[in-house]
């Protein structure tokens, strides 16, 4: 995809995007709406094959922050930024990662807390510590630097209420003695991996790192290849490792009940969402599943709540989805389309406010 058309198809505020020559760096912050408060989203950091591909990732991922934030109840608007790097984050050495975030602070800076940041795929507390010294309009520090930590516990709790929940709707009860398949055993699918467990789940696991997998299988987990996640019999699929995984395609033939993870956009294609719903299989959107890690952030850092305040509201999420799959029942539609209007009522309810379109 080329920048016009990423740009072309998006209806958000705004986009910035800089080069940096030095580096070979892109930088893209992608404020999609301030109607709800100032634009939030982490700042994602990849090899992308082309500067419109992360130019199309960065407005699509600020447009589902936009909907995370307005379900969720917190007031803040979505945003996201990218950052296309010239390597793998591993390859990348000190002095050019420290310039490499420089330059996203002055990018920061300029937009005058329209946009907070926090951390995303390919960034952690310790940057945000670093950008935090260069620019305000930074979440989630690490707690030794006066910042709230990970999010990723809360994001994992807030999914595994989402499988939950969506287990019950799928007619399949309690989680106990499901196969319950986890894509992605990063900060968040670990832990989705071991609350699964805990609930006597007979949990699958599969990462492109397979070290990762080790200790799972130390538990009694049965790896799957990263290339058969699609087509592996489960109850429960759990994407935790990166968006776009399924498509129409995939849609029509997954063998699963129910779908609930953490990874942002996991559905590409308008009419996917459909497909599973005229299956019945039951799919947890993912800006309602994986909104702990901002109830985290925006709770903590904006609302002033305590650690267990945040585990309430995240714990909500349960019942959120609940509304969500009673409404597409009634209705006839996706969950992802319920959802959507849900985001939809909330951002027309706050449409008298000042700023934002
Ligand atoms: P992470 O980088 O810690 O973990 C991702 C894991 O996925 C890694 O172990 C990686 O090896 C694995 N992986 C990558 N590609 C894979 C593939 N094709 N097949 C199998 N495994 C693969 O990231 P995270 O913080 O755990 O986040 C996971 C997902 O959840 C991301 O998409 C992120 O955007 C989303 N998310 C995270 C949070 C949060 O609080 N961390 C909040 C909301 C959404
Ligand atoms: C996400 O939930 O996808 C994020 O990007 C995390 C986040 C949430 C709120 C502010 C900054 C980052």
């Amino acid at each position: 995809m080329n920048i016009d058309a990423a740009l072309s198809s998006w209806e958000g505020e705004s986009a910035m995007i800089r080069h940096d020559r030095q580096t070979g760096a892109w930088f893209v912050i992608a404020v999609h709406s301030t109607r709800l408060g100032p634009a939030a989203g982490g700042t994602r950091a990849m090899v992308y094959a082309t500067p419109g591909e992360a130019v199309a990732d960065a407005t699509r991922l600020a447009g589902a922050m936009t909907a995370k934030m307005a379900v969720a109840g917190l007031p803040m608007g979505g945003g996201k930024s990218v950052i296309g790097l010239p390597a793998p984050r591993a390859e990348i050495d000190d002095v050019t990662w420290r310039r490499i975030l420089t330059l996203h602070a002055q990018n920061l800076a300029k937009l005058h807390g329209d946009y907070w940041t926090g951390p995303d795929v390919g960034t952690n507390s310790s940057d945000m510590d670093t950008l935090r010294q260069m620019t305000g309009y930074v979440f989630g520090r690490s707690v030794e630097a006066g910042g709230p930590g990970s999010s990723a516990e809360a994001t994992a709790l807030g999914v595994f209420e989402a499988m939950k929940a969506a287990a019950v709707e799928a007619g399949l009860g309690q989680i106990s003695g499901r196969r319950v398949l986890v894509q992605g055993l990063g900060a968040v699918g670990a832990r989705v991996a071991q609350l699964a467990l805990r609930a006597g789940a007979r949990l699958l696991v599969a990462d492109v790192d397979p070290a990762r997998c080790v200790a799972a299988q130390a538990q009694g987990a049965r790896l799957v290849k990263t290339d058969e996640v699609t087509r592996t019999a489960c109850e429960v699929l759990a994407p935790c490792a990166t968006g776009g995984l399924i498509d129409t395609e995939i849609a029509r033939t997954i063998p699963c009940l129910v779908i609930a993870g953490a990874a942002n956009n996991l559905l590409r294609g308008g009419k996917t969402a459909d497909v599973l719903a005229q299956r019945g299989i039951v799919f947890a959107p993912d800006f309602v599943a994986n909104a702990g890690g901002a109830i985290h952030l925006v709770g903590r850092e904006v609302l002033g709540w305590t650690p267990d305040e945040v585990l309430a509201r995240t714990m909500q999420i349960g019942q959120t989805l609940r509304e969500v799959f009673d409404n597409a029942r009634k209705r006839g539609v996706s969950t992802e389309r319920a959802a959507q209007d849900l985001a939809d009522r909330q951002l027309g309810a706050a449409s008298g406010s000042a700023d934002g379109n």
